[in-house]
């Protein structure tokens, strides 16, 4: 068993909001830490599980540039996608933040100054890729070129994606903008430096004392990387959008969106105990002796493993990451998920796809990947539902209940227990132990193993004893199995809630019974005499067609960015009933000396609009003129005057320009 501590930080990878989160962000952090969260939670830890989005980078500045809009209405946009998304999978974050809050922005910079006295910055003149055509210094990320490791042709100069090597943009060989394509100059520019160097050796002694505890992945992964030898790195940014750096000469520059980012884990926690209340508290788990536990993806494991632990001990004062739990990849179908292929499933549609929450998380939590990348299919899916979840939990749980409710009223019978019985109640222990000490060690697919083995259990008690014959031949003797089974369900509730929440809830309300922790598991919650509700099937059957729905509706890919920037369909647009129309007669409107009352003729049908075209235009110049007009708008009233369609012109400040058919075009004709 693990030791008793009192509190537990949990923390998941904070994503970047340039995007929205497809099955393998969510079962590649969001998942396993909400899992995690849950368990420490009912196994009765203080426990604090925080997130937030990372909103700064090159890439929503220049995601930004491009669509017109500033980086803070890109993040604005996307938080709120992504809030909504985690919220509807019940990641049950304690505190959701954001990076671009005023509360981060002071937290980096106390950061930097402690660092900077501490001694851990250095400056020095860099040579960096500036490309001429986009005219702008390429960070990083936006110079691809050829690892000079492993000369995967399209590594990036922060990281390679391939050998998921740290680079800096000098070492590609190759490089080019990776905006334009075109082979960037080399300019100078002052910027600061983390010396990992000067680290290196705290490092090296806290990975090797996690040997034998962390999975052999990411200790081996920083080992690589500390064998290497670690170089300063460079924290500051020649970009706008980010935290600035508080010194002369920076003026346009930030501080890189990978040193900020992970002190967005201790903003959050700082916002969560000002939410709180209490707001010193987040000192107890960031300065205390507090467990923190990272949960993070593959390409992560650097930043978690050597940069931030790297920033921690130069910072001082502040407690290093208990455990990094790295995870793998998760592909879909023989192949990566792609948002531009339309390839895997993407969380925005989930909610629309008619199935509840937890049947995801039951199949994602099966393709956590542990050690290994693992992998969607659709059949397995389909499999895995209707052979475990309906026909061994779903089952158990439901004829256990439907017969407590047909044959006995509803009512809990009152039992008359074997030896058997009372081993069977209590062996539920052993499972609640094996459950807490699985999840600990970030075994989340065999923890969720052992709660199909109990329902099995459970399964095969209920048919040995046979309760459908009992009920006539030894009605107490039925009562009593039907009463271990209740309390069976009750326990399966309780290992069932880090999962799937909703369905652990829902069995709980069915057996009428207040929901319990780890430490109610095998203590008989459900007393005799308790009136249950009414059962009904906890998971629905999926046939091949509900299959083929799913895949169609999830796969789809949503057009943010053309959301962003306010594309409408060509069926919206052909919804507009524009025509040409013929100027009969014109009046003054009285009181507005800017209208115009309008006859116009559509093509045999006339009637009047108002414009604001009295100073722009005299009567003369308009009797007789044909004009476009949007035909179909909804009629008001202007100024006492009925106004049924709108003129259209070309307005720029006063200049107005009425728009008329280039040719003769007819009064009526439909303009599309
Ligand atoms: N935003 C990368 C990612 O979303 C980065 C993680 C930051 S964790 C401090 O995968
Ligand atoms: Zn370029």
């Amino acid at each position: 068993m693990i030791e008793i501590v009192e509190k537990i930080l949990i923390t998941c990878a904070l994503p970047y909001v340039n995007n929205v989160p497809h099955i393998g962000n969510i079962a590649g952090s969001h998942l396993p830490a909400d899992i995690f969260a849950r368990l420490c939670r009912l196994a009765g830890y203080d426990t604090v599980f925080i997130g937030g989005s990372d909103e700064h980078g090159t890439p929503a500045e220049v995601t930004a540039e491009r669509l017109g809009i500033t980086p803070r209405e890109l993040s604005d946009f996307y938080f709120k996608i992504h809030k909504d998304i985690y919220d509807w999978l019940d990641i049950s974050y304690d505190n959701f933040s954001r990076t671009s809050i005023p509360l981060h922005h002071e937290t980096t910079l106390d950061f930097f100054e402690h660092i900077q006295k501490n001694g851990f910055i250095v400056e020095n003149t860099v040579r960096l890729p500036y490309c001429e055509n986009c005219r702008r210094v390429l960070p990083d990320r936006y110079v691809e070129g050829v690892c000079p490791k492993c000369e995967y042709e399209h590594a990036r100069g922060d990281q390679c994606e391939r050998c998921s090597t740290l680079l800096n943009p000098e070492e590609l060989k190759s490089p080019r903008c990776a905006i334009c394509g075109e082979e960037p100059v080399i300019r100078d520019s002052n910027h600061l430096f983390l010396s990992l160097d000067k680290l290196e050796p705290r490092l090296r002694e806290w990975i090797e004392s996690k040997k034998g505890e962390w999975t052999g992945q990411v200790v081996n992964m920083a080992l690589g990387w500390l064998n290497e030898g670690l170089k300063p790195r460079s924290i500051t940014r020649d970009i706008k959008w980010g935290v600035k750096v508080p010194l002369k000469g920076y003026e346009d520059k930030v501080f890189y969106v990978w040193f900020d980012a992970p002190i967005g884990y201790v903003s959050s926690t700082k916002e969560w105990a000002l939410n709180q209340g209490e707001p010193e508290l987040w000192r107890e788990y960031w300065q205390g002796d507090a467990r923190i536990y990272n949960f993070v993806g593959k390409d992560n494991i650097p930043f978690h493993t050597i940069f931030w632990p790297g920033i921690l001990i130069a910072r001082g004062g502040y407690s290093l990451p208990y455990r990094v739990a790295g995870l793998q990849y998760l592909n879909y179908e023989g192949d990566k998920i792609s948002k531009s292929k339309g390839f895997g499933v993407f969380c925005e549609n989930l909610p629309d796809a008619g199935l509840s929450s937890d049947i995801w998380r039951y199949y994602l939590t099966l393709l956590i990947p542990e050690t290994n990348d693992s992998e969607w299919k659709w059949a397995e899916f389909q499999e895995r539902v209707n052979n475990e979840l309906v026909a061994n939990l779903g089952n158990f749980i439901h004829r256990s209940l439907h017969f407590i409710q047909s044959k006995f009223d509803g009512v809990v019978p009152e039992p008359d227990l074997s030896e058997d019985d009372i081993e069977l109640l209590k062996s539920t222990e052993e499972f609640a132990a094996q459950v807490q000490e699985l999840i600990f060690d970030i075994r989340f697919r065999e923890a969720l193993r052992k709660v199909f083995e109990l329902s099995d259990r459970g399964n095969k008690y209920f048919q040995s004893n046979e309760p459908w014959k009992l009920i006539k031949t030894d009605p107490k003797k039925a009562g009593t199995v039907l009463y271990v089974c209740a309390n069976l369900c009750y326990d399966l509730a309780v290992l069932l809630s880090p999962f799937m929440p909703k369905s652990s809830a829902k069995i709980f309300e069915i057996l009428n019974t207040k929901p319990g922790t780890l430490q109610d598991v095998g203590r008989q919650k459900v007393a005799a005499g308790t009136k249950i509700n009414r059962p009904e099937p906890l998971f629905p059957k999926l046939d091949d067609k509900k299959i083929s729905e799913l895949k169609n509706r999830t796969s789809q890919v949503t057009k943010y960015e053309e959301m962003i920037m306010g594309k409408i369909s060509y069926d919206e647009f052909s919804r507009l009933d524009i025509r040409v129309a013929e100027i009969v007669e014109v009046e003054p409107v009285k009181g507005a000396d800017k209208l115009l009352k309008l006859t116009i003729d559509v093509g045999g049908k006339t009637k009047q609009i108002v414009g604001g075209i009295a100073q722009q235009y005299s009567k003369d110049e308009l009797v007789g003129k044909r004009i476009v007009v949007l035909d179909n708008l909804e009629p008001a009233v202007i100024r006492g005057v009925k106004s049924e369609g709108m003129l259209l012109a070309a307005v720029d400040g006063d200049e107005i320009s009425i728009l008329t058919p280039d040719r003769d075009a007819k009064p009526g004709s439909k303009i599309m």
